[in-house]
């Protein structure tokens, strides 16, 4: 049966728990009355002593007591003011929603309010996960296991499930779905789906095999994955696979310029560019480094963060449209393919996801990331950023490849930004890029609520010039494969300013994706969200599971500090990794 969807509201009552009725007992308790005589005794003691005192030994008296009231008020005003570890993110000012100004506004100095130092979380800090709390999450939880029982039942061991024909589907024939989902189901306390993955893992999960796979993704869903369920469980056996692979993905940095190939062989550990170019994609070589630091960080064995550290290094040497980057570079000779697309979306998004991850990583310590970052989302705002007519709606739209005109088009995986933004406002940086946020969350809402399904497409377009909507889809762009970077971003505003709003938003969003993604087996991806009978596509991305359901759950946690983004950094496939101190 089909869940309801957003027109037909799900009824969630936050009061629903049982609550703890205490049963009345008519039978008069004399322990009562005798207390309340022998206190009403002792009680004219009290004042008859009060009467034999002088004037001096009571005036001594009231000193006394207005002293230790005075005492007592400072005590609690300063305990109620005293910055807690866990509220700091709380309590830096947000900024009421207010327009962003995009021509050549003086640029404020950031201002490192939340400047502590990083926190190295100890063995019994780790967060202790209990499962659902309220309504919304148990419906998140049922989700999960829904998906999950579709991809064990038909799939389990391959990569994806199908879900309509309910086939198996390899890519890079990993069980990428159980390692990238596993974490997932720790988080939400799901044991059983938790040990089976374990399991799986420990017994049958192998880098061995003679076949190619992309050095990005796998870095990304696997190797963070068994990276973020060590530190959870301390469990030596993600470690050991950990270390397996990420030994057999270091062939990828042997290329003349240490930039990484695009595809790495794990069984003969050799690398190569893709079939079809000389090139790597610039989002993909830069967004390892959080993995492959946490690895060198967990293993004692520098060796890996070096290879990384290096290619950011390296980029941050290269000429730069006032920090934006060509979505292309070639491993050979370590420069950018000069005219590519500019963009936040595909190719290009996670290059500035991971210069503001890294720096918040290693406790703030390494200033080139910092100042990467800054300069980027400048040149965001200066070159990318664009209001839509009629409604005046920001959005970030690109750089065209060979003549860099301004395309006014949008990739749902730009809206991974105003989540980035926020992080960064919590740690000092300038307000504006928290107006910025606020205002690519309202867009981003847009391209769900625009369509009869709420899902947004995968590609949105904007007007520039008079027309009657401010955005449309293009048929060929209609698609989602439920992504998550919207729903990311909520998490982070969320978390951030503890405006409920954004829960209510994920809820509706929510909503839409059991009443028309939900299938038998599981949640499928869909060929066109602008109609309310979309055909299905067949196909449930480990993303799904990993990102979309887990950022679903958090964003609805009744303590909105379950994963405390002071002490974690999600990694671009929503893997928490801990913070370091450097
Ligand atoms: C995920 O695999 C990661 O978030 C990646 O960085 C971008 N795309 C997908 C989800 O949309």
């Amino acid at each position: 049966m089909r869940s309801p969807g957003p027109d037909t509201q799900i009824e969630v009552t936050e009061g629903d728990q049982p609550t703890d009725v205490k049963k009345w007992n008519p039978t008069i308790d004399t322990s009562i009355y005798i207390n309340d005589q022998s206190q009403s005794i002792s009680h004219r003691k009290i004042i008859r002593r009060w009467n034999r005192l002088s004037r001096l030994q009571r005036s001594i008296v009231y000193a006394v007591i207005v002293i230790a009231a005075t005492v007592g008020v400072l005590f609690y005003t300063a305990r109620e003011t005293k910055p807690e570890e866990k509220s700091n993110i709380n309590q830096l000012p947000v900024e009421p929603v207010k327009n962003l100004s995009l021509v050549n506004e003086p640029v404020a100095e950031p201002v490192l309010s939340n400047n502590k130092p990083a926190f190295e979380i100890e063995q019994n800090e780790r967060p202790v996960f209990t499962g659902p709390t309220n309504a919304k999450q148990y419906a998140v939880v049922e989700s999960f296991r829904h998906a999950w029982k579709g991809y064990k039942t038909h799939a389990w061991g391959h990569d994806n499930l199908k879900p309509l024909s309910g086939m198996p589907s390899d890519w890079f024939s990993l069980g990428l779905t159980i390692v990238d989902a596993l974490d997932t189901a720790f988080i939400m306390g799901l044991t059983e789906e938790f040990d089976e993955g374990r399991e799986w893992i420990s017994k049958e999960l192998v880098f061995t095999r003679n076949k190619d796979v992309n050095f990005f993704e796998v870095t990304i869903r696997v190797l963070g994955g068994l990276l973020t369920n060590y530190h959870y469980t301390q469990d030596e056996m993600f470690l050991k696979k950990a270390e397996d692979l990420g030994d057999r993905l270091m062939a990828a940095f042997n290329s003349p310029s240490g930039i990484p190939y695009s595809d790495v062989n794990l069984g003969t550990r050799t690398a190569h560019a893709p079939e079809w170019s000389h090139y790597s994609t610039t989002a993909e070589v830069t967004t390892v480094q959080l993995e492959f630091r946490e690895l060198s960080r967990a293993s004692n064995n520098p060796a890996f963060e070096d290879a990384a550290a290096a290619v950011s290094e390296k980029i941050h040497q290269l000429p730069k449209k006032h920090g934006l980057v060509p979505i292309f570079i070639n491993p050979n000779t370590g420069q950018f393919l000069p005219h590519a697309t500019i963009t936040l979306g595909a190719r290009g998004d996670s290059y500035y996801e991971y210069l503001l991850k890294q720096w918040l990583h290693t406790g703030k310590t390494i200033n080139y990331l910092l100042d990467d970052y800054l300069t980027a989302i400048e040149g965001v705002r200066e070159f990318l950023a664009r209001r839509s007519m009629p409604n005046k709606y920001l959005f970030i739209g690109e750089l065209l490849a060979g003549s860099e005109a301004f395309n006014p088009k949008m990739d749902h995986l730009t809206c991974f930004l105003p989540g980035t933004l926020a992080l960064g406002h919590a740690n000092g940086l300038p307000d504006w890029h928290m107006t910025m946020a606020e205002e690519l969350m309202t867009t981003c809402y847009l391209t769900y609520k625009a369509h009869p399904t709420f899902l947004a497409p995968e590609i949105t377009h904007f007007n520039l010039a008079s027309a009657t909507s401010d955005m449309y889809t293009k048929t060929a762009d209609a698609h989602s494969l439920l992504r998550p970077e919207f729903i990311e971003s909520l998490f982070y505003m969320y978390q951030i300013t503890g405006n409920t709003t954004y829960q209510d938003w994920g809820w509706q969003i929510y909503q839409g994706l059991e009443k028309y993604a939900k299938v038998p087996n599981g949640y499928t991806s869909l060929a066109n969200v602008k109609t309310e009978k979309p055909v299905q596509r067949d196909m449930m991305e480990s993303f799904f599971l990993s990102e979309t359901l887990k950022y679903l759950y958090l964003l609805f946690s009744d303590d909105r500090y379950l994963i405390d983004l002071t002490k974690y950094v999600f990694n671009s496939e929503a893997h928490p990794l801990p913070i370091h101190k450097s």
